[in-house]
């Protein structure tokens, strides 16, 4: 399944804006479509109206709307490709089931019937589920037990720290391709090789009856060719010399797919970006094209007012632009996929990402056969979404397990096995809470440690949380031998809240306190990145120590700085000796 692209082969159009909404029945898309209840697509429910009328019933929802397709040429293959709902969707076109999915960060795409042709109205109905449970990833609905022992007794009960919005939160698309055959998988893999020379490795599908697969980069003046066989094929070869992707230093260079049939002709294309670059583990170092680099930035939410998780291009966009402000080179997509245009923009700015799996918060008390295996499809439908971005330069299967449990072990293995046999390029990095009692440390590359000292533990104490820091990490260093890094630290501060001396939840405090834990760990040799969590205050679910959401934001929830955003731009941008060049003056380039 490619994302939806219009060239001279393929169109997308867009079904974004408003659609009905209702209250769904017990079962199948029938409600009570009244006229004054709409859904912004893309956009989350949760904040749009001022009673949580579904919310409260533990109902599901029902989304409704009408298009006609246009009358183009009739040989076409029509389907609905949805980029994300959260968490269950079921699409019924003139009143049948056509299509469902489960999990709410990645894309799927259900063919339209061939009863849709152009000229009749169509009716495309969506039933989203957001009831999660002990089989769902990630899990809820845990008799309010949270996982790790926190985020118990909240509203709704999950057992993470966020909310778990409802919702087509990302585009919808009607695409139409070449009936007679189409590109339905490719796989890129490039890699650069010695120093300079670039090379392309295209695994991909077909669907229909096609006889080869094209692949040109024009600028480098290379193309590739394979036959297909069996709906298959694979083709690449070294490119030359090419100049590599970096941080701040975005080379991207467009690629062309095209398929052919027997008689010679075209019948479908694609294009991508690819960028090269390579990322290996040596010791305790991460190394990006043969350099050590230092992860600096934050872990994130796609969260924010009113649409909730379908914040789309503008909210992406400040985000990069406030990141770039204070000098960061990286984030965490904490803690599912986020939307693929996120990706796109870090390819085209040079950030570096550490993309996540939807699964947090494992509890193994609750776990069930079926949980293993619609994680396992996660991370599948993760690396097989993102892969091709230079960007992404190591995944996280999950965040926060309970893997001191003996559970954790045998489960992760799997799940570590899958990712390494469908991604063999790019190293693992587990994140972890229980640093050296984690049981599962050495089934990763790295390690991502999250500790809250001087928050949950050691509260006010300033020079106290920082000493049981460096004994963490110290402890963690014994047992695991790779490169470590802090995946989140931090304090919740509200805006405005002032303090002298610095206490808890005043601005000096959260950035006295991110300072100095950020200060102790870089003097340790075997530390390799520091992330803050948050990045900007975000909604989770109703609980005693929260305060309308996490405060743990260096931003506000509209994107303005705490005194901790000022002091990371300071600190952050003080000489980096792993960085290729001045970070900021890179971002934002005439590229964008
Ligand atoms: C960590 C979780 C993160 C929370 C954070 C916190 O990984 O999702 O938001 O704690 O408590 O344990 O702020």
């Amino acid at each position: 399944m490619l994302p939806p692209q219009t060239n001279a082969h393929r169109l997308a159009l867009s079904l974004d804006g408003l659609w009905d909404l209702a209250l769904a029945g017990a079962q199948g898309v029938s409600g009570d479509f009244v006229t004054d209840r709409v859904a912004p697509v893309p956009s989350a429910l949760e904040e749009l109206y001022c009673e949580a009328w579904w919310l409260d019933a533990e109902r599901d929802v029902c989304y409704r709307r009408f298009f006609e397709l246009p009358a183009i040429p009739t040989d076409r293959r029509w389907s609905l490709w949805f980029g994300g709902v959260s968490y269950r969707a079921e699409v019924w076109i003139d009143g049948v089931k056509v299509g469902e999915h489960e999990t709410g960060h990645t894309p799927f795409e259900v063919p339209l019937p061939a009863s849709c042709r152009p000229g009749r109205r169509i009716e495309v109905r969506v039933r989203v589920t957001q009831t999660l449970s002990a089989d769902t990833v990630p899990m809820g609905n845990l008799m309010n037990t949270g996982a790790n022992g926190q985020f118990a007794g909240q509203y709704p009960d999950v057992p993470f720290d966020f909310f778990p919005f409802t919702g087509i939160h990302r585009s919808v698309h009607l695409v139409a391709v070449a009936e007679q055959a189409q590109l339905a998988k490719l796989d890129f893999e490039p890699t650069l090789r010695t120093a300079n020379i670039g090379h392309i490795a295209l695994a991909g599908r077909v669907r229909g009856n096609a006889h080869a697969v094209e692949c040109r980069v024009a600028e480098l003046g290379w193309a590739c060719s394979a036959g297909v066989e069996d709906g298959a094929f694979h083709l690449g070869g070294e490119v030359g010399t090419v100049e590599a992707w970096d941080i701040g230093q975005p080379r991207l260079y467009d690629v062309e797919v095209r398929l052919i049939d027997a008689a010679g002709v075209v019948v479908d294309s694609y294009q991508r970006h690819l960028g090269f670059r390579s990322i290996e583990v040596v010791g305790t170092q991460l190394k990006l094209n043969g350099r050590a680099v230092r992860l600096t930035g934050f872990g994130k939410h796609e969260d924010f007012a009113v649409v909730g998780r379908g914040g789309g291009g503008a909210v992406t966009v400040r985000d990069f632009a406030l990141m770039a402000w204070t000098g960061a080179n990286s984030f965490r997509t904490s803690h599912y996929p986020y939307a693929e245009e996120t990706l796109d923009l870090a390819d085209r700015l040079g950030v570096l990402v550490i993309a996540e799996a939807p699964a947090v918060s494992i509890n193994f008390e609750f776990t069930t056969e079926r949980t293993l295996e619609t994680h396992l499809r996660c991370v599948e439908e993760l690396i097989a979404r993102d892969r091709h971005h230079p960007s992404v330069i190591m995944w996280s299967v999950a965040n926060e397990s309970l893997s001191t449990h003996a559970k954790a072990r045998p489960y992760f293995r799997q799940v570590t096995a899958r990712a390494r046999e469908l991604d063999g390029t790019r190293p693992l990095i587990g994140v972890t809470c229980h640093g050296a009692s984690d049981t599962t440390l050495d089934l990763y590359d790295l390690v991502g440690v999250n500790l809250y000292p001087g928050w949950y533990e050691l509260p006010g104490l300033l020079a106290q949380a920082e000493d049981r820091l460096e004994e963490i990490l110290r402890g963690l260093h014994e047992v695991f031998h790779g490169p470590i890094m802090i995946t989140e630290t931090g304090a919740d501060a509200v805006a405005g809240f002032h303090s002298l001396p610095a206490r808890q939840w005043s601005e000096e405090y959260q950035a006295e306190l991110i300072e100095r834990l950020f200060r102790r760990a870089r003097a340790l040799p075997f530390m390799m990145g520091e992330h803050v969590w948050n990045f900007a205050d975000f909604a989770t679910a109703q609980n005693f120590p929260r305060a309308l959401g996490n405060r743990k934001g260096v931003f506000t929830r509209d994107r303005q700085p705490k005194l901790a955003a000022h002091r990371l731009r300071s600190w952050w941008h003080e000489a980096d000796e792993t960085a290729p060049t001045d970070p900021t003056a890179k971002l934002f380039t005439p590229t964008l």
